[in-house]
């Protein structure tokens, strides 16, 4: 009895050994089977962030060849809006727009020669005032100053004439009560008083200027 029990034992072993080793290879087929469904999971991660990025990217594209599209026209809108708000040109914003015509009011003092040449150099000239609407409009921005304008009987004592040619007589006038006066026989250029009306004094004087010129094309 002892004899087969001694001889059982060693069978017993190599038993709980094989049941160890079968253990331990389940044990590892499941890690192996757990790390590869991660790894899988993980890919197919990836592999969705990819394409939803190339979706992305793609709509990101599209949207932009779109607005490429549309900056010429909002280019065009922008263009038309700054002519519509400065007629004059967005780069002479100191001209103001009136009736077709575009004015400068200067902001120094000069005499009537001067002033003319200045207005001359922005390819303009000494206002004419050749009608009650332009008269409103350059008296009201020139209220409680005096500003010169494009009329002077320097040529001619009394013949007063406008600087663009305009007929003198048969044009709109709004002097000063008992202007002109030529006082001092030296009153040969006219300027808007402050009350609005026009006045002649000597060219020397020292005052304002309207200058106008036409809308740029
Ligand atoms: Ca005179
Ligand atoms: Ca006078």
């Amino acid at each position: 009895m002892e004899a087969l029990k001694t001889s059982r034992r060693p069978q017993g072993k190599v038993f709980t050994s094989l049941c160890f080793a079968f253990e331990d290879r389940n044990f590892f087929q499941q890690k192996l089977r757990s790390f590869l469904t991660v790894y899988l999971l993980l890919a197919l991660s990836f592999l969705l962030i990819i394409t939803l990025f190339a979706v992305s990217l793609s709509r990101v594209s599209a949207v932009s060849s779109k607005l490429n599209e549309v900056q010429p026209e909002r280019r065009h809108n922008f263009s038309s809006r700054d002519s519509l708000l400065f007629p004059c040109g967005p780069g002479s914003r100191e001209w103001e727009y009136f009736d077709g015509k575009c004015y400068y009011f200067s902001l120094a003092r000069t005499s009537w020669h001067k002033a003319k040449a200045h207005c001359e150099e922005m390819h303009s000239q000494l206002a004419v005032i050749n009608s009650y609407a332009k008269q409103n409009f350059v008296m009201f921005r020139t209220r409680n100053e005096r500003f010169w304008i494009g009329l002077t009987d320097e040529n001619s004592e009394g013949e007063w004439e406008w600087i663009d040619g305009t007929d003198y007589k048969t044009t709109f006038t709004f002097w000063k009560e008992g202007e002109p006066n030529n006082s001092g026989n030296n009153e040969d250029c006219a300027h808007v008083w402050v009350s609005g009306k026009w006045n002649d004094v000597y060219c020397t004087y020292e005052c304002y200027y309207v200058c106008e010129k036409p809308l740029p094309n």
